[in-house]
């Protein structure tokens, strides 16, 4: 989620001004201002809410957190957590995403909970318990609470080829008709260097990489690319991580292949809700929804683009363990770092 602010800074107060004054800023995608807190690029629009979160948001050992970085995956995985979590709290054909989206049912924390209140009261904005919440929030920052309690934090990334194609045409739906969108060039100059809504990509998808290598029964990782070849085997990692496992019943009934419908691409998109209003950050639901394909890029980036981010992604991994997968289905489309 990343979205336009307008005139959010001038509504900041005069002791929040100050602080923000002797922060690195950049121009977002969008057009609105990115300020570099605590070594990430925090969107304007979210830099208020996102320090009250920071500071005041205490978690409870039971709380499951959806944590991403845009356009990773975070629209499927809210609707995949939910659905899985609360299965047995309502019946099948009432499920909530039949009438409320993926971001509403799953609240992030900065982008809506602490959007326009440092202090929300929380008692009474998750329906189902456990609680579930979201964010975009690098791992590094995360409040305390989440870090030290025994919350649970399930967290998708993606091939940066097929984010920041998906970010790129995302801003330009949010930019202002008046203002000129990003070129593919310009925008390709700052992911590279690591400016966009809560980059650097790589810092923030190695932060939850390295704690989930530390913490597997904290952190989940999952990537978009994986649930896409092989929805079933991920719905029951996820399951099991929850602390629902399917049971065989459920299995037999085909419950786990009913999630992955609902939640699926294809479904999700048609929905009435979904097609029509207005997210709390001011982003239209529609836009969440656009093609929801492994290897997209191959449509866009420029051969130049293309080698500039093979390498790119080869320096960033080393040594890490992680790999991406780039392209759908095709096994030797891995980029993994050369040893
Ligand atoms: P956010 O981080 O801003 O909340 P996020 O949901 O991560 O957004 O990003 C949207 C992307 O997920 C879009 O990708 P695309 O631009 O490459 O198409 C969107 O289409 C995709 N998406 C949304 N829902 C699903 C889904 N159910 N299955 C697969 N992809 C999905």
């Amino acid at each position: 989620m990343v979205s336009k602010s307008h005139d959010v800074e001038s509504s900041w107060d005069d002791e929040f001004k100050k602080l923000v004054q002797s922060f690195p800023k950049e121009k977002g995608w969008a057009g609105s201002n990115l300020y570099f807190y605590q070594g990430f690029w925090c969107p304007s629009l979210v830099l208020k809410a996102f320090i009250s979160f920071q500071k005041h948001f205490q978690a409870f050992n039971s709380d499951i957190i959806v944590a991403t970085f845009p356009k990773c995956g975070t629209t499927w995985l809210k609707a995949l957590t939910f659905s899985t979590l609360y299965r047995n709290q309502f019946p099948w054909d009432e499920n909530p995403l039949l009438t409320f989206g993926p971001h509403q049912l799953v609240r992030f924390f900065e982008y809506d909970l602490y959007l326009n209140n440092p202090f929300p009261d929380l008692r009474n904005v998750c329906a189902y318990q456990p609680r579930l919440f979201s964010t975009h929030a690098p791992y590094a920052t995360l409040p305390t609470s989440i870090k030290d309690s025994g919350c649970k934090i399930v967290y998708i990334c993606r091939n940066p080829m097929d984010m920041f194609i998906s970010l790129w045409l995302f801003s330009a739906k949010l930019r202002d008709k008046n203002r000129e969108s990003l070129s593919l060039d310009e925008a390709f100059d700052k992911f590279y260097h690591g400016i966009s809504a809560h980059g650097p990509f790589f810092d923030h998808v190695l932060g939850y990489w390295k704690a989930s290598q530390e913490n597997p029964n904290k952190i989940l990782f999952l990537n978009f690319e994986d649930l896409k070849e092989d929805m079933d085997s991920h719905l029951k990692i996820l399951a099991m991580f929850l602390g629902v496992p399917f049971t065989d019943d459920e299995e037999k009934q085909g419950v786990v292949e009913k999630i992955a419908k609902i939640c699926s691409f294809e479904n999700l998109k048609e929905l009435e809700v979904n097609m029509k209003g207005v997210h709390t950050s001011g982003v239209p639901h529609t836009h969440f929804f656009r093609k929801g394909e492994v290897g997209d890029w191959s449509n866009y980036l420029t051969p130049f683009m293309i080698e500039c981010l093979e390498k790119l992604i080869q320096e960033k991994l080393n040594g890490s363990g992680l790999t991406f997968k780039l392209l759908s289905k095709t096994a030797n489309n891995v980029a993994s770092p050369r040893s």
